[in-house]
């Protein structure tokens, strides 16, 4: 039986804020410089301000089968050393699930990966709907100079596990190359 009822919330385009206002979480650098290459450079920027890299805007669903968790996704523009802004990258907790990505503002890459050593790329702009299947880890690059704004939809079950990434890093990595974004392998070894 239905025990919910419809709804609707109001993403404003330019700034992926969503109204009213839901679960709001802000990533700072101090909070994710783990994820960069050069650490130096991350330690560098701290010295300074402490800069918002990413904020999530969170549309609160239960987490349960059947629903489906949506949220909007705001990377500002910029670099730490050569490596654009970033989101920590995940996997989902339940694996055999899969996520779109609708893109309204900004230019980036979406960066893939499993766990058995696949790769992939996806260009991200304005208009783009990009699917990450089942068991593909994810992750989202700025490499453009304004936000980069997009909206987010999986299972209401999906979960997050940083955990994994977290071990053993991404295999890919956004840099500044001579002619703009470059996709490189990640050096040595996986594990670190
Ligand atoms: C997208 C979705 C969210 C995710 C967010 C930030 O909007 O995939 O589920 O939380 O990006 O990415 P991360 O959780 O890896 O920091
Ligand atoms: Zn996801």
């Amino acid at each position: 039986m239905p025990d919910e009822n419809p709804f609707q919330t109001l993403i404003e385009l330019k700034t992926g804020v969503i109204s009213p206002p839901v679960d709001h979480v802000i990533r700072r650098l101090s909070d994710i410089k783990t994820i960069f290459r050069d650490r130096d450079a991350a330690e560098q920027a701290l010295t300074g301000e402490d800069p918002t890299v990413y904020e999530v805007y969170n549309v609160p669903v239960p987490e349960e089968t059947g629903q489906l968790q949506h949220c909007t996704s705001v990377i500002h523009p910029g670099a730490v050393g050569d490596e654009y802004h970033m989101t920590k990258g995940h996997y989902h907790a339940r694996r055999a699930t899969a996520e779109i990505y609708l893109c309204l503002r900004g230019e980036g890459i979406l960066l893939m990966e499993t766990e058995d050593g696949r790769t992939a790329h996806l260009r991200m702009s304005p208009g783009t709907m990009s699917y990450i299947p089942p068991f593909w880890a994810h992750r989202t690059v700025n490499t453009g100079n304004a936000p980069l704004v997009f909206v987010g939809v999986y299972p209401g079950n999906a979960g997050h596990d940083y955990g994994s990434v977290a071990r053993i890093g991404f295999r890919q990595r956004v840099i500044k190359g001579p002619d703009g974004p470059q996709v490189v392998a990640e050096e040595g070894a996986v594990r670190r």
